[in-house]
């Protein structure tokens, strides 16, 4: 059966869920890749990520002035090295790159205003600042209502994100991991179904977070609430498939199979980046079963025919 996607309309949010010490301060820090500074080290610690470095830098701005992050040799531990003042200059260092810190010209997210609805231009730790679609306080993560965007994109598409802001879109999985390492994050996934019935059901949750490249852009998601039941639990702790890149659990491509991207695993409880059937109603025979399958058709779960 071709696979079958029971809604019209489909946004997935991101809301703030806890404060982000590091934007408070409006600084940013860029990256000099391969690079460091030596001497003037006042403080160093091991297993930190970037952020925690960039936190602990802007806890103690009496001793620091920028940070180098170095990957110990052998290991994929990082070590935080902050720089004081009296630091030497840049120097070439294959497993080290240094941050110095700037004026933030954009916000971190869509927190910071949540009256304003539309475009706005954001900025992360260390990285180029992008424009996303804000609404209540929410990012956009991904739209779909009209099938106006081909979302059978392979994993270099999925990854810088496609589409039109203002339109269908996906954010991209870097930008998506990105955000979410700023804090703490609600999903929250509003789906309609067909006409005639033009229901509407979400589903939200309040863990929330996406792994690197390196791990595949893994998925943890759990803390769910809502009216649209929870389809997205199989799919914690699964990396990411496309067609041109095989993270899933099965024996097959399920990306191909299922002509989608998605945290697959043998195969999926939900598919919303699936086909988008357009000018579809819903069928008879899912008004008699609605109440028997409905969770599962409004995450999109392969469960029924579709006119
Ligand atoms: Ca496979």
């Amino acid at each position: 059966m071709d696979t079958t996607l029971l809604f019209n309309l489909l946004v997935f949010l991101l809301s703030i869920y806890f404060g982000i010490s590091i934007k408070t301060k409006q600084e940013i820090y860029t990256k000099v890749a391969n690079s460091k500074k030596t001497g003037n080290i006042t403080k160093t610690v091991s297993g930190s990520t970037v952020y925690d470095c960039a936190k602990l830098c802007l806890l103690n701005e009496e001793i620091c002035s920028s940070f180098n992050l170095e990957t110990i040799e052998g290991t994929d531990v990082n070590e935080c090295q902050i720089n004081g003042a009296d630091a030497g200059p840049l120097v070439a260092s294959a497993l080290t790159d240094h941050f110095y810190a700037e004026r933030v010209t954009a916000p971190p997210d869509c927190s910071d205003d949540t009256s304003f609805s539309g475009v706005k231009t954001i900025q992360l730790l260390g990285q180029e600042p992008f424009n996303v679609y804000c609404s209540g306080g929410c990012i956009s993560m991904a739209r779909r209502y009209d099938g106006s965007v081909d979302f059978y994109q392979g994993w270099v598409e999925y990854q810088r994100g496609f589409g039109s802001i203002l339109g269908e879109h996906f954010i991209g999985l870097d930008n998506l991991h990105g955000l979410l390492s700023q804090g703490n994050y609600n999903l929250r996934i509003d789906l309609t179904m067909w006409p005639p019935q033009n229901e509407t059901r979400h589903a939200e949750y309040s863990i929330f977070d996406v792994s690197d490249e390196s791990d595949n852009y893994r998925l943890t998601i759990g803390g769910y609430s809502g009216d649209a039941g929870d389809s997205l639990a199989f799919h914690n702790g699964l990396g990411f498939t496309t067609k041109d890149r095989d993270n899933d659990l099965s024996p097959i491509n399920c990306a191909i199979d299922n002509k989608g991207a998605w945290w697959y695993g043998y195969c999926y409880r939900s598919n919303l980046f699936s086909l988008y059937s357009t000018n579809a109603v819903c069928p008879a025979v899912v008004l008699v079963l609605a109440n028997v399958v409905m969770l599962g058709i409004l995450l999109g779960e392969d469960v029924l025919p579709m006119e």
